[in-house]
Order: structure tokens, then C-alpha cells, then sequence
């Protein structure tokens, strides 16, 4: 087995969903969680200045939703032919399409800007990514893609946390109700399970 060190925040965020993957694939790793005086000291030693980061046998890689890829490729999570990988791939990117554009405005400083611009996205532009998504759910029976357990489906269970901080609609949950479904059937997974416990 690879030694494999994992390093994130202290948070969820983007890390989150390789943690879950890593677990998933029974991999022994070090959980190290960064905190934010000892970040600035890291930061010029990793791949891209950002977290998370992974380390297999030394070797050191970053991009949380590439590291989630690999991590599925690895434990067999996407699916059995190339369209099979662009099909969990589609969805993914869809799902993050809609994170960045909430990202965007989450990250805006002028308040009252800000204020205007979540009124408007929440009207015009999240409903749309958040229906499509919803509905893609319905019809893969609580899976992201393939109508079963692949890669995507970790990230949603481990992003919805910060898609709902970067996406701020109180009914979310009540309108789109498919991600829970996602999320209880990772979270549903023995080993999975035991891990989030075992963080509480
Ligand atoms: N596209 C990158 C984004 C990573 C990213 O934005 N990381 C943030 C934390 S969520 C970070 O490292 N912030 C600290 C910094 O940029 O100094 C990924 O998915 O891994």
C-alpha cells in the first residue's frame, strides 16, 4: 500500500470528498489538517500554493477534483467505458459550474453589490443548474451519474456543504431534494460511515 498523506484545512471545503474517496478505498492515510498560521510557511512548497494537497510515497500532487478522479479510477468508481467517465465527468463540471458562479459572489467585498447580485442569481442562474442537477439525480436513482455509486457522487456528498454556504438558498434541501439522496447513499457506506463518526 502507498504511503499517502492528505492535506487540507480544517474543514470540509474541497478537501472533504477525497478524504471520503480515501476511505472508501480502504487506504491508510495521514488526515493532516493545516491550520491557518502554520498555512503561510506551506504554501511556497506545494504544487500550486493552494490545499488540498495529496502525497503518494513523497510525491506530491494538488487539484482537489483531479485527485478525486484518480482516487475514483483507482477504486473502480467510474463506470466500465470512456463514455461512462465523460458521462460522470459532464455531471461533475455541471455541478462545479454552478459552485463557481456562487463562489464568485460569495468572494464579493462590496456588500451591497453582493447583496444584488445573490437576489439576482438566486432568480435567473441558480434555479436552472439546481433543477438540471436535481433531475439528473431523480433519474440515475440518487447517484450523479451511471444510475450507481461512481466518483461524482463523493464529491457532491462532500461539497454540499460548501455549495450551500456559496449558493445561499434557505429552501434548498426542501426544493431540490435529490442531493440528500446522494448524500445518505454515501454516507450509507460502512466504512464511510465509521469515518464520519468517528470525526463528530
Ligand atoms: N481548484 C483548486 C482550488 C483550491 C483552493 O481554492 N484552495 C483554497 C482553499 S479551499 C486555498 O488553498 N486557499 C489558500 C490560499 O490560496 O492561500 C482545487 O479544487 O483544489
Amino acid at each position: 500500500m502507498p504511503k499517502v498523506v492528505f492535506t487540507y484545512f480544517d474543514t470540509k471545503g474541497w478537501g472533504e470528498q477525497c478524504r471520503l474517496l480515501l476511505t472508501y478505498g480502504g487506504q491508510e492515510f495521514e488526515d493532516r489538517r493545516m491550520t491557518h498560521d502554520k498555512w503561510p510557511e506551506l504554501k511556497p512548497k506545494t504544487p500550486f500554493g493552494q490545499l488540498p494537497m495529496i502525497e503518494i510515497d513523497g510525491k506530491q500532487y494538488a487539484q482537489s477534483l483531479a485527485i478525486a478522479r484518480y482516487l475514483g479510477r483507482k477504486y473502480g468508481l467510474v463506470g466500465d467505458t470512456l463514455e461512462d467517465a465523460l458521462e460522470i465527468d459532464q455531471n461533475v463540471d455541471l455541478l462545479m459550474d454552478l459552485i463557481l458562479k456562487g463562489a464568485q459572489i460569495y468572494r464579493e467585498s462590496d456588500e451591497a453589490r453582493k447583496e444584488t447580485l445573490y437576489a439576482e442569481a438566486i432568480k435567473n442562474v441558480f434555479p436552472g443548474y439546481l433543477e438540471k442537477l436535481n433531475s439528473i439525480i431523480e433519474k440515475n436513482n440518487g447517484h450523479i451519474a451511471l444510475g450507481k455509486l461512481t466518483w461524482g457522487d463523493f464529491v457532491i456528498a462532500g461539497a454540499f456543504g460548501s455549495l450551500k454556504m456559496v449558493v445561499p438558498m434557505p429552501d434548498i434541501e426542501q426544493k431540490y431534494p435529490a442531493f440528500q439522496k446522494v448524500i445518505d447513499n454515501v454516507y450509507s457506506i460502512p466504512s464511510i460511515k465509521a469515518y464520519s463518526e468517528s470525526k463528530k
